[in-house]
């Protein structure tokens, strides 16, 4: 029997790539729409007892309550083995599980977090000092693209020779970056894999979903 699915995500939100994953498999799924404002989120109170910890992507699987892009990511690839969204078994996925890693804490967690919310990580107040946080965000963030660019493959998926999570994760950041104007021309192979990403039906659909644009 199918699973009973629900799936809480805001447009935009790093729960796009989960998102995307979810039509990927072609899975039926109660979607729950939450909002996160520009300078503060709006989520309701009532979310705590979902998750605890205030934060999209969270998937409801069976009344077992999945967070975290890697393992919200993993159980929905969990749902349809054959596509390998993990990447094949072996050293593919162990590539796929070093890129998530990289991707959800350092220039996640350790980067758009810091830029998105300042104010979290300085005790000081001042405008200057969340000034500082965005300051040091952006440079941390542009080391990250350096970095992701040089390790995409001409004309290839990030890992493997199929559409991984790792792919649809970096459609995230892609389209933050294209946002808060990090010069994304600078990074052509990652541009070349987002075109390609782009004509995938799942991906396009999701985008559709949510309403909102690759921003290519
Ligand atoms: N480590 C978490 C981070 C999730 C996260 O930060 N999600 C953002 C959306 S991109 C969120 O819910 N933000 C609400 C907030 O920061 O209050 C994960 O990998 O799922």
């Amino acid at each position: 029997m199918a699973p009973d699915l629900k799936f809480y995500y805001a447009p935009g939100a790093c729960s796009l790539a989960p998102h995307i994953l979810l039509h990927e498999v072609g899975a039926k799924y109660e979607p729950v729409i939450l909002r996160i404002g520009a300078t503060r989120t709006e989520f309701p109170a009532s979310f705590k007892d979902v998750n605890p910890k205030m934060r999209v992507p969270t998937i409801v699987i069976d009344q077992e309550i999945i967070t975290e892009i890697p393992s919200v990511c993993t159980a929905i690839s969990q749902l349809t083995p054959s596509k390998n969204l993990m990447g094949k078994p072996g050293l593919e996925n162990i590539r796929v599980l070093e890129w998530m890693n990289y991707l959800s804490g350092t220039l996640h967690g350790g980067g758009f977090g810091h830029l998105f919310r300042p104010g979290r990580f300085t005790a000081d107040e001042s405008s200057e000092a969340k000034m500082g946080v965005e300051k040091k965000a952006r440079e941390a963030i542009g080391e990250s693209l350096v970095f992701v660019e040089g390790r995409l493959r001409d004309g290839k998926w990030a890992v493997g020779e199929q559409m991984t999570t790792v792919d649809v994760f970096l459609l995230v950041f892609w389209r933050w970056g294209v946002a808060y104007r990090f010069g994304m021309e600078k990074y052509p192979r990652y541009r070349a894999l987002m075109e390609r990403l782009n004509e995938v039906e799942s991906v396009k659909e999701t985008l559709e979903f949510e309403k909102i644009k690759a921003m290519l």
